[in-house]
């Protein structure tokens, strides 16, 4: 990333000097910490700490956020040098505003402190612990949801050297918050897995199963642990030289930290916290007393288009969302897909239509001033297939349905992880299973029928249901030779 020079650093001293319209509602060091978040990637700071900020400054409560960066050390002091201030920049494609949030009341490095870590998940003043580290990093399969530890979190539940993976941490982190009885908590992922509370309640248990946790660790985790679970939702691409030099033009101080994110946002949380939690509702958040509902609209109606426009539009050459809804026939063939089988595939909230939400997405994808790139989104597919596209085809055929649409983003998939664009760029896979896919693939001899069969095989991806089923085998086996032997345009010009 560019180092921005020619203007000063953002921080205490600059707050005066903001723009008014720019300025934070809090001032970092004026509120305790009540939160922990681990995970300070782009879509917490233009998500929760833009939530957490707003409820705070409108109804108070000692609920600064101290930020864990699991592995990166650039932004952890990045933000120290800044005081722990932050910019985020809205684009609507209309014009942009860019404010500074004054949310967060510190911040640590989990790789190079895991202890300080630890020891905040024990402190009795944190009554919320946040996470968004991504699918990969619960480290479950996907489909079973059962704990699959690599080797680093098989160590952390074996020993008693310091953690280095985020289940290791809340681990390690809620036996010495049982060992001192310091207070219920609520652990909330903010990811977008399904079920997503419900999933990081499981790999807590598990891992204090296999960790050899006491039985009274184990009781008083069942006791005074809540898992709420949630929908969250903002689109806000990887920070770029672009994301920070508009930071710098707006605020007039450099902001190494920025992030840029589009308008809408989205909150709802199951309302299930024990120690309290911050008025998020002030914010707009919707609290309630099942989120499973809204995570389904928005894993399938939002990440499942998110994901067919990125493998689709990489294929076709297209390097950001916006431009791959520029494909011909491509936004045709996603209505469809909403239309005939997401919309079929659950039973939405009262009053949700699923063809005006899509619709609505689709316009939120088109926003210009979002470069959101379809590399971005490609990646980690087998953690994100299940819950974005599987799980509809699950839903569909119990039914008796067919779900052609949805066999096309499986099929484009497949062709992406294949590894060569329509053009003959080559295509990066980045993927915690990669070795297993590019295993798979070297028995296939070739031919799309060969691919799906050596793709189906994976068991963590595809669910019985799914690489059982004859039709749908089918359907892939069609979409994957069309698009192999026409590309992206061709096929979708003669699909929809
Ligand atoms: C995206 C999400 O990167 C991805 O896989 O689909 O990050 C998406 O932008 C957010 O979930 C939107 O809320």
């Amino acid at each position: 990333m560019a180092v921005t020079v020619g203007a000063s650093r953002l921080g205490l001293a600059a707050l005066r000097r903001l723009p008014e319209a720019s300025r934070p509602l809090l001032r970092p060091g004026t509120v305790p910490a009540g939160i922990v978040h681990l995970g300070l990637g782009a879509f917490h700071r233009a998500h929760q700490a833009v939530y957490t900020e707003e409820a705070v400054g409108a109804a108070g409560g000692d609920w600064g956020i101290v930020g864990v960066a699991p592995r990166s050390t650039d932004l952890v002091e990045t933000l120290a040098a800044q005081d722990n201030l932050f910019s985020v920049t809205t684009l609507s494609g209309e014009g942009d505003s860019t404010r500074v949030i004054g949310a967060l009341a510190g911040v640590r490095h989990a790789a190079s402190d895991p202890n300080a870590v630890v020891a905040l998940l024990a402190d009795p003043e944190i009554k919320v612990v946040t996470l968004t580290v991504t699918e990969k990093a619960y480290q479950l399969d996907p489909v079973t949801g059962r704990l699959s530890p690599d080797a680093a979190l098989a160590a952390d539940l074996a020993g008693d050297a310091p953690p280095t993976t985020v289940p290791g941490l809340l681990v390690r982190g809620l036996a010495a918050r049982a060992a001192a009885d310091a207070g219920p908590v609520a652990l909330v992922s903010c990811d977008n897995l399904p079920a997503n509370g419900a999933r990081l309640r499981g790999l807590v248990e598990q891992a204090l199963a296999r960790s050899g946790a006491s039985d009274r660790v184990l009781s008083w985790v069942s006791e005074q642990v809540t898992f709420p679970g949630t929908m969250v939702d903002r689109i806000v691409p990887a920070s770029t030289a672009q994301t920070l030099a508009a930071a710098r033009d707006a605020l007039g101080f450099a902001d190494l930290a920025a992030v840029a994110a589009e308008p809408y946002r989205q909150w709802v949380i199951e309302d299930d916290f024990p120690g309290g939690r911050p008025a998020w509702e002030v914010a707009g958040a919707v609290l309630t007393d099942d989120a499973g509902q809204w995570e389904r609209v928005k894993l399938r109606g939002l990440n499942g288009l998110h994901s067919a426009t990125a493998y689709l539009g990489a294929l076709a050459g297209r390097e950001t969302v916006a431009d791959a809804l520029g494909v011909p026939g491509l936004t045709g063939v996603l209505r469809r897909l909403v239309a005939e089988e997401v919309a079929v595939s659950f039973t939405p909230p009262d009053g949700v239509s699923m063809v005006a939400y899509g619709d609505e997405v689709l316009a939120r994808f088109a926003n210009p001033a979002i470069r959101h790139r379809t590399l971005q989104i490609a990646m980690d597919g087998s953690q994100k297939l299940p819950q974005r596209v599987l799980h509809t085809i699950v839903d569909l055929r119990a039914a008796g349905r067919s779900a052609r649409w949805s066999a096309l983003v499986v099929a484009a998939w497949m062709r992406f992880v294949c590894g060569t664009a329509d053009d003959g760029t080559a295509l990066p896979l980045a993927d915690p299973l990669a070795e297993r896919i590019t295993g798979a693939l070297a028995t296939t001899g070739g031919t799309p029928a060969g691919v799906v069969e050596a793709l189906f095989g994976l068991r963590e991806v595809f669910p019985a249901e799914v690489a059982g089923d004859d039709e749908v085998r089918a359907d892939v086996t069609d979409w994957l030779t069309a698009l192999h032997r026409h590309g992206v345009t061709a096929t979708l010009a003669g699909a929809a």
